[in-house]
């Protein structure tokens, strides 16, 4: 067939992830039948990551969920194919009976995240809003202690246009892999280097980013916080900071510099475990051969200090008047072109459950108790820390609702799964949180099967309460998708993409009308209106004011090893594309070669890896780029073995997150672990 025989669509990724990549595809005769990269998104430019380029086969991937399903009993693996309305049915029951036995809907209980992050999908929220107030699990299991970061030193986050990167002469990848998760930033990054800039990384693993690097500093984990205050240090005392910069433009240099000076360089060098003279390196580095533009990488924060090392590497920028201007800053993420309608509504009657703390609080909340859980775009089971004790936890539920496309880790302990569509088969919108375009997603397909968007399913929910008990739901379920799209936008986001009507977006997204270098006007959203050093939001919410040292948490005599588990080139979080990058017998674990001889272990042996939380099975693999005390596995390679990683995960809450996303996040990197034969 010819290109023109087919019908051609434009699609966006809505996955949690950099790119929010353009994407045409092709069907015929109501089938998908390839995709290919949009050329005309900017960032994105025609290309896609090896997972994209395997969506057609998961859409008809026989895995898929096709009808509503009951499972005989919870966990059995005995499922029964039920119709829509009996599903319905049940469910408008259950949540009837409860409203009439608490007087409230505080039983039913929200969690959403990331599956799929269009806007249409808000539909979710703002049904159970129209019920509430509900219980909602609140925050972010991926960001929010670095956007705290941000918010204490900046007063918001924001980006620079990441094409920007090419201006910079020093790029710092601080505990990021694009190579792997944001592979189009490649391109911005080569041209950096082919104009004469330097590639550094920073990350406790030599990643494929790192092996690509000029210079790879090997940090042990969570002491970002020492390495870059023992530079602040050097750099004040030395005098090599940006003086009129600091002068003009930042609050509390005083109280900041206090403090360095109270530091000892001993202990700083001494906890970073680096020579001293690479601290001089990136010192001489930023301060004099910048622009230097720093990302922090999500993986960086998802730590106990996270939000206080995120602060020690801004106040950097700041020292050296790296802000504001092109090439330069400290980039994590952006939000600033999600001002949608339901995004910007709150609803502070509703109940929060802090996602790192979903197991206690089912436990402990009473008046009503939570009793009903609906999920959606969530797969916490393979994705959440101490997923053995939620498992236990789930057990006081009477009714689990999973809405998804497969039948996930989560799904298995649901009593209804509903199945839902890919994004091929409804129509969206999708706001990047890193490069400043909004896209619109086209419709493609019909539904696969039986399949429901999140969207018709919230309707029709809707409807069936209120013919049962009228008024019970304030979502209007009569709105058809157009008209809900219109209610999603509205007049600021209109004029940030300089449009009128939302249907400007088809075929071809919009760039947000931000500054391509964030922070140019070098007016910040502080109370001061300067980047703080010291900042006295961040004392009321609990916080140092300062940006100072936090030591990270270490392992112990009985469990000697960090365990990593970064995100994989070959799946999307829990979404693995594809059985033949993964298919191994175990889990791979990597650790260095020295402790393979010490525990008279051989490269391909099985071990038990365990700690005080579960213990799974792994096969060993020597990496000779792994320190002695780090052990890593790839988070997304668990394959037929998903939940497997995450049992290990204690879950200790991120330092910061509260302000941010409404709940402190997971620290996924700080898990300590054995392992023997
Ligand atoms: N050990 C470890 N754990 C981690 C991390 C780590 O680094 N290490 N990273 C963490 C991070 S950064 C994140 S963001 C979280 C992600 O955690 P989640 O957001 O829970 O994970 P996903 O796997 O992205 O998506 C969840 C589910 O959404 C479903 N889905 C996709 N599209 C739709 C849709 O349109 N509708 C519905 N209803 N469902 C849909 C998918 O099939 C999938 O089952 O995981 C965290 N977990
Ligand atoms: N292929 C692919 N792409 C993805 C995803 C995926 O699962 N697969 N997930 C998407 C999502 S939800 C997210 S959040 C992003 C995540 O993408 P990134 O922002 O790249 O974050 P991670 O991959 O979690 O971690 C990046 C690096 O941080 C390092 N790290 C861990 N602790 C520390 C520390 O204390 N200091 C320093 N300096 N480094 C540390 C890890 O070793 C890892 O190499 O990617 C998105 N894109
Ligand atoms: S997973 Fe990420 S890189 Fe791949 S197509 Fe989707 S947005 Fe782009
Ligand atoms: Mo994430």
């Amino acid at each position: 067939m010819n290109n023109r025989d087919y019908q051609i669509t434009h699609h966006v990724c809505p996955r949690n992830c950099y790119g929010s990549c353009g994407i045409i595809a092709y069907s015929a005769n109501d089938r998908l039948m390839k995709i290919e990269g949009d050329p005309d998104h900017e960032i994105t430019s025609g290309k896609l990551c090896p997972k994209a380029y395997l969506y057609v086969k998961q859409v008809y991937d026989p895995s898929r969920l096709k009808y509503p399903m009951r499972q005989v009993k919870r966990g059995s693996g005995q499922w029964e194919r039920i119709s829509w309305q009996e599903a319905y049915s049940e469910i408008t029951d259950k949540m009837i009976q409860n409203y009439d036995r608490y007087q409230s809907n505080l039983s039913l209980c929200l969690t959403k995240y990331s599956g799929n992050f269009g806007v249409v999908h808000n539909s979710v929220d703002q049904f159970f809003n129209g019920l509430g107030p509900i219980t909602k699990v609140a925050g972010s299991p991926c960001w929010s202690a670095g956007l705290d970061g941000h918010l204490y030193d900046f007063g918001d986050y924001t980006t620079s246009d990441p094409s920007d990167m090419r201006h910079a002469n020093v790029i710092i990848l601080w505990g990021v892999n694009p190579v792997w998760t944001a592979p189009h930033m490649l391109k911005y990054i080569e041209e950096a280097r082919e104009l004469g800039g330097m590639v550094i990384v920073i990350d406790p693993i030599l990643t494929k980013t790192a092996e690509r690097a000029d210079l790879y500093i090997q940090i042990p984990p969570g002491e970002d916080g020492a390495f870059a205050t023992l530079i602040a240090k050097r750099l004040v005392e030395s005098g090599q900071y940006d003086e009129s910069f600091v002068d003009q433009y930042t609050y509390g240099f005083e109280a900041y510099k206090s403090y360095l000076n109270s530091m000892s360089e001993d202990e700083l060098l001494d906890a970073c475990d680096l020579p001293s003279d690479v601290a001089d390196e990136l010192m001489y580095l930023i301060a004099k051969k910048g622009p230097a533009f720093i990302w922090q990488g999500f993986g960086l924060q998802r730590h106990t200090n996270g939000g206080q090392n995120i602060r020690a590497i801004n106040a950097l920028a700041a020292l050296t008047g790296n802000l504001g201007k092109k090439g330069a800053g400290t980039h994590f993420a952006h939000q600033a072109t999600w001002s949608f309608t339901s995004h910007l509504k709150h609803q502070e009657q509703n109940r929060s459950i802090p996602v790192a703390r979903f197991a206690e609080f089912i436990d402990q909340l009473k008046d009503p108790p939570v009793d009903f859980l609906w999920v959606s775009s969530r797969n916490f089971m393979a994705q959440d820390a101490d997923v053995l004790t939620i498992k236990e936890r789930l057990e006081q539920l009477s009714m689990i609702v999973v809405v998804d496309t497969q039948l996930t880790e989560t799904a298995k302990y649901a009593d209804i799964v509903l199945p839902t569509t890919t994004f091929f088969e409804e129509e969206d919108v999708v706001a990047s949180y890193w490069h400043h375009l909004v896209s619109f997603n086209e419709k493609a397909i019909d539904p696969y099967y039986e399949s429901k968007s999140d969207f018709t399913i919230a309707s029709e929910l809707s409807r069936q309460l209120n013919a049962k008990r009228p008024g019970f739901s304030s979502f209007d379920g009569e709105l058809s998708i157009e008209e809900y799209i219109d209610q999603e936008f509205n007049a600021k986001i209109y004029r940030l993409l300089n449009i009128d009507h939302w249907s400007e977006l088809i075929k071809k997204p919009k760039e947000a009308m931000l500054d391509d270098v964030a922070w140019q006007s070098l007016q910040f959203k502080t109370p001061t209106g300067k980047y703080e050093f010291h900042s006295e939001t961040a004392l009321k919410d609990g916080h140092p004011a300062l940006p100072e040292y936090k030591p990270s948490m270490k392992p112990s005599e009985a469990l000697p090893y960090w365990l990593l588990t970064p995100h994989t080139l070959y799946s999307l979080n829990s979404q693995v594309f594809s059985e033949t990058f993964t298919n191994h017998e175990a889990l791979t674990l990597y650790v260095s070669p020295d402790v393979l001889s010490t525990k008279q272990l051989t490269d391909g042996d099985f071990v038990k890896l365990y700690n005080n939380q579960a213990e799974i099975e792994c096969q060993v693999r020597q990496n000779s780029s792994l320190p002695e005390d780090i052990v890593v596995i790839f988070h997304g390679s668990e394959s037929k073995q998903r939940a497997l990683i995450n049992q290990l995960i204690p879950g200790y809450e991120t330092d910061m997150g509260l302000k941010g996303s409404g709940a402190k996040g997971i620290a996924f990197n700080d898990v300590f672990v054995n392992f023997t034969k």
